[in-house]
């Protein structure tokens, strides 16, 4: 869990839509401070995301130094929470950071008009209402939603002052980069970095305390403080010595017995006429491929040279890396579903917390792609409460414009940290569909026959991840779902939403590195969803209707609908992730199950949409409604 490169990243918010003053699970108290609203490491309750602003009687307590801005006029501050990863408290203070080394950062702003932007999304998803499905452009969004110019100008002047350079703006203005000394750095955030060692002997860098900065600044929080982000692919290749592997890979067709494109087809009952034509896809990457694999993949099931199309992200160099197999496993699946898609775009970025914000807001600012997969994410509580609210940033513009995206739940069951109940970031993500790992049994003619939960024994064998969000409040659309039998949660956020088989012992037929193995985990089982969605995406063109968008509102009304059972496998046996069982309706291990293709297909592509049969649900929570509830601020 290092990250590659030094960077820092600060994210600019307004008030609007915030409550005034809360503080995060994760959060150091402030010397000076005696918030009482401090919970300790690891603690479950929703963090928020607000900043605390401070009387100047605070100043003279703080660490740092008074500030005045550029125009010589004294501020008073305001505490950015969610910066002091919870690692911190584990691990020794090995003292300060070098103050001469230097760093590279971006600053993230968060949306304006906060409230406006939840009302859009809900909207948008309403079935009925006039804005249904009418969808934003970039442009639009950052219009309504971005950063004004006298932000961004308040944000510049303060980092010119403060010594930063190379100061730049990404497209839609929502992510700042710029580059200082620690020592510079420090100073600006009113925090110390410093050197830690953890447990197992590794060091990192982290602020020793949250930050501080001008009140008037609309900035939300700052990332790349910490070395610590580094995200994990959930692939796992089949082993026949593998814990937890009772048998050989299922005899399906693929080299190997892993299953083809055709038999994924066949067994999920996917439309034989919706092939991807006309569809952008994407997927979200942090490392390389070869393309002569995904050739040799394409050339031995006969399937149509789909068009690739590389997009580095903040000077990645394209090359395959360690990571490479995820990069050709998510690559495969999509053109296992969607050959004759017009393009799959590549999308590549560096693996620290800058580098992922970057690569998908380059997804959300091209606006390309409507069918988006990840594959790589790692344990929420191994993440800064400040970079959760980051993405969800990113996330929500991507609903706002019609753009679909899955994210693999994790391949540990329900202890993605390996050890504790705790979710996989962004499976976890309100306005991101979490897809979940089964184990899929076909007949001898490769129909489906009967599917289960992933569950090889332990954590580290492998099992399909899902359980309770320890960050998001619960989105409206999944009221109502928990159950003492599913033993989901009623008041937070709930994980996955769909699933579909990714048991290695069950697994796919990939071409990597120039040979065939059989390859499963969740990271299968996202792209596969992803290309799904771009079936419907081809089918929903042809009927005259735009793109079906975020996927959870239109899934988790059929699955409350009476269609429910003939749409999805519902896994109902009993089986668990490890620690949630798979019962009737949703559940925490598998959500609403796996897609029966052609029925799902239909119903999502119906004109005009079939009937509702129980209260229409809404998007989910977003920055605002993730602080409800939270303590206020003590004031000095
Ligand atoms: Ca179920």
């Amino acid at each position: 869990m290092t990250l590659s490169r030094s960077l820092v990243a600060l994210a600019l918010s307004t008030t609007a839509g915030f409550s005034a003053c809360s503080s995060s699970s994760n959060s150091t108290p402030i010397p000076g401070t005696t918030s009482s609203n401090q919970t300790s490491a690891g603690a479950t309750s929703p963090p928020a995301q607000n900043s605390c602003t401070l009387g100047a009687s605070a100043l003279t307590q703080d660490h740092g130094k008074f500030m005045t801005l550029a125009n010589g006029t004294p501020s008073t501050l305001k505490l950015l929470h969610g910066h002091v990863p919870r690692q911190v408290a584990e691990a020794t203070d090995q003292g300060k950071t070098n103050e001469n080394q230097s760093l590279s950062i971006t600053l993230a702003l968060a949306p304006n008009n906060v409230a406006d932007l939840n009302q859009q999304l809900m909207a948008l998803y309403q079935p009925g209402s006039s804005s249904y499905h009418q969808f934003l452009t970039p442009d639009e969004f950052r219009a309504q939603y971005g950063p004004t110019q006298t932000q961004m100008s308040q944000v510049q002047a303060f980092l010119t002052a403060s010594g930063f350079q190379s100061i730049n703006v990404n497209e839609n203005g929502f992510l700042v980069h710029a580059s200082a000394t620690v020592a510079k750095v420090n100073a600006a955030f009113h925090t110390e970095l410093h050197q830690y060692q953890d447990r197992t002997g590794k060091t990192f860098r982290a602020p020793a305390y949250e930050l501080q900065i001008p009140s008037e600044l609309a900035i939300q929080s700052v990332h790349g403080l910490h070395d610590l982000t580094h995200l994990s692919p959930h692939l796992k290749q089949f082993s026949s010595s593998a814990p937890g592997t009772s048998k050989a890979p299922q005899q399906a067709t693929g080299p190997g017995g892993g299953f083809s494109p055709s038999d994924v087809r066949s067994a999920y009952n996917v439309p034989t006429a919706a092939d991807g034509t006309g569809q952008t896809l994407a997927v979200m990457e942090l490392d390389g491929y070869t393309a002569s694999d995904i050739t040799g993949f394409e050339q031995f099931f006969n399937l149509p040279a789909t068009p690739l199309q590389n997009v580095l992200v903040d000077g990645t160099s394209g090359s395959a890396g360690g990571g490479a197999a995820e990069v050709t496993l998510d690559i495969e699946l999509m053109i296992a579903l969607a050959p004759h898609a017009t393009s799959i775009l590549v999308y590549e970025g560096p693996n620290d917390d800058q580098g992922i914000l970057d690569t998908y807001s380059k997804i959300a600012n091209d606006n390309l792609a409507k069918s988006v997969s990840t594959s790589w994410g790692t344990s929420e509580n191994s993440n800064s409460s400040s970079f959760l609210q980051s993405e969800n940033t990113i996330f929500m513009q991507m609903a706002a414009q019609g753009q679909s995206i899955f994210a693999a739940a994790g391949d540990s069951g329900a202890y993605d940290d390996g050890s504790s109940l705790v979710t996989d970031d962004p499976a976890s993500q309100p306005y991101v569909t979490g897809v979940g790992g089964t184990t899929l049994t076909t007949s001898s003619n490769g129909a489906y026959q009967s599917e289960t939960t992933w569950n090889a024994g332990s954590a580290s064998a492998g099992g399909g991840g899902g359980g309770i969000s320890q960050f998001w409040t619960q989105p409206t659309w999944q009221n109502g779902l928990a159950t003492t039998a599913n033993k989901a949660s009623s008041t937070m956020r709930n994980v996955p939403d769909v699933s579909l088989n990714a048991d290695p012992s069950t697994g796919y037929a990939i071409f990597y590195q120039g040979g065939w193995g059989t390859w499963g985990g969740t990271s299968c089982a996202a792209p596969l969803w992803a290309a799904f969605t771009a079936l419907v995406n081809q089918q929903r063109q042809a009927v005259g209707l735009g793109t079906l968008g975020y996927a959870n509102p239109s899934l988790y009304q059929i699955g409350k609908g009476s269609r429910y059972t003939s749409d999805f496998h519902d896994i109902a046996d009993g089986s668990t992730n490890l620690f949630y069982p798979a019962v009737t309706g949703y559940d925490d291990a598998t959500g609403w199950g796996s897609f029966n293709g052609t029925n799902l297909f239909d119903d999502l592509t119906a004109n005009p949409a079939p009937p509702v049969t129980s209260p229409a649900p809404v998007s989910g929570t977003g920055t605002s409604t993730v602080t409800t509830g939270a303590p206020s601020c003590p004031q000095t």
